[in-house]
């Protein structure tokens, strides 16, 4: 029999906090992996993991013999095959719209702030936390304030990035903004994506997938 879905990835990281959600909107079971980010495990590094992906990233999914790698990939891989709830609409422009949504989180906020540009900047380059801090604020806001603004044409009911229903894009969202709290950034300003926020982490596959519920969380 075919091994089911197993989930590599830390409560912490919000690549693995999307695929988490999907997952848990599809009521797909699935089995948590711990790859440890932290040093001086620095498990995204040894040989084992790299074997998995060698860009040494998480989140990491297996499918039975299928190895996936990058989260949008692996959420679009499971909205072929388990289409439902669909996480896309139907209709190509819908889609195109929710896509650069999440695209707009995957690609343009989240790569400047992970782990290993901070690393970077702090390490090679000789950047204090201060500075640090600077720069992944500057990135949310810049995000962030394009997004509210789409938030503001495309929500359908102030608790959906897109229209009235979860989409992808609210899958990408909800970890950015866990993210943007974790180092303390000002999103007052953002109060369409606060709000959708708040209705989308009531929900249960979303309170289910939150990092602190994790079993690799240190305990409150
Ligand atoms: N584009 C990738 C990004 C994956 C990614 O950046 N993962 C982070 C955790 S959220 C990671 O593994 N970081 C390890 C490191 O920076 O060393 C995806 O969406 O899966």
């Amino acid at each position: 029999m075919a091994e089911g879905v197993k989930l590599y990835g830390y409560f912490r990281s919000s690549a693995t906090y999307r695929v988490r959600i999907a997952l848990n909107l599809k009521g797909i079971p699935w089995q948590a992996e711990l790859v440890d980010l932290r040093p001086p495990a620095n498990a995204q590094h040894t040989a084992g993991f790299r074997a998995l992906n060698p860009e040494g990233l998480i989140p990491v999914v297996t499918d039975g013999a299928h190895i996936l790698t990058q989260s949008l990939a692996i959420i679009e891989y499971l909205e072929e095959t388990r289409p439902e709830p669909a996480l896309l609409p139907r209709e190509p422009y819908a889609r195109a719209e929710v896509r650069a949504l999440a695209l707009a989180v995957a690609c343009d906020i989240h790569p400047l702030n992970n782990l290993r540009v901070l690393n970077y900047l702090r390490s090679a380059l000789g950047h204090d936390d201060a500075a640090i801090d600077a720069w992944y604020a500057h990135w949310i806001a810049s995000g962030f304030t394009a997004l509210e603004q789409r938030a503001r044409q495309l929500s359908g009911d102030g608790h959906h990035l897109f229209g009235t229903s979860v989409t992808l894009a609210d899958v990408c969202l909800i970890p950015q903004m866990y993210n943007a709290h974790r180092f303390h950034c000002d999103v007052e300003t953002f109060p369409t994506l606060r709000a959708i926020c708040a209705h989308l982490e009531a929900l249960p596959a979303f309170a289910r997938a939150a990092p602190g519920v994790q079993p690799d969380a240190p305990a409150a």
